[in-house]
């Protein structure tokens, strides 16, 4: 186990060391989005959205109707070579009226199997005020037994009523 963390450890290092410094992202994100870029990339989603945005034109939403967003998914294995323990989710979310959806974190054993793990954020305990961009952020430890193949899913859903819930510039990082 210690020489899996010490190689792994070695990995990261040589990796984040020829890793380009000509932008800000960080080197241990795994994965981000601003939105803009995927209008007529195939994705076709009323979710996908110009209502509302934290950075540039596009955010993605829930509302009544639209009960899940655009959703990320891909397998831990592609997302990095070695071992993930501890993921850290950021996003800016404006609510146009008090609402309790949440910004779900799921792992599933594979692409079509089950959930594994299911955490998130809840958005009306940290999203205050409404018609204000907020920034959420949570830092998710997945479970021991983690695989290459298992399926990383990150979406919001959840009851909204009247409300609707916009969310832009998600952030995923691998933590300490
Ligand atoms: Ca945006």
């Amino acid at each position: 186990m210690r020489l899996f963390t010490y190689a792994a450890l070695a990995l990261l290092a040589a990796a984040s060391s020829c890793s380009s410094k000509n932008d800000s992202k960080p080197d241990n994100l795994l994965t981000s989005n601003d939105f803009e870029s995927l209008e007529g990339w195939g994705v076709e989603s009323p979710s996908l959205t110009r209502e509302k945005a934290h950075s540039g034109q596009y955010s993605i939403k829930v509302q009544k109707g639209i009960d899940f967003s655009l959703t990320y998914k891909n397998l831990l294995g592609k997302l990095s070579p070695t071992k993930i323990n501890r993921i850290k989710v950021k996003a800016y979310v404006l609510m146009t009226k008090p609402a309790g959806p949440s910004l779900t974190v799921q792992l599933m054993k594979t692409a079509d199997d089950g959930a594994e793990f299911n955490q998130g954020i809840n958005l009306a305990e940290v999203v205050k005020k409404p018609n204000e961009w907020v920034e959420v952020e949570k830092t998710f430890t997945l479970p021991p037994n983690v695989a290459p193949s298992n399926q990383l899913r990150i979406y919001m859903w959840g009851n909204v009523g009247d409300s609707v819930v916009y969310l832009d510039d998600l952030e995923v990082t691998i933590a300490e």
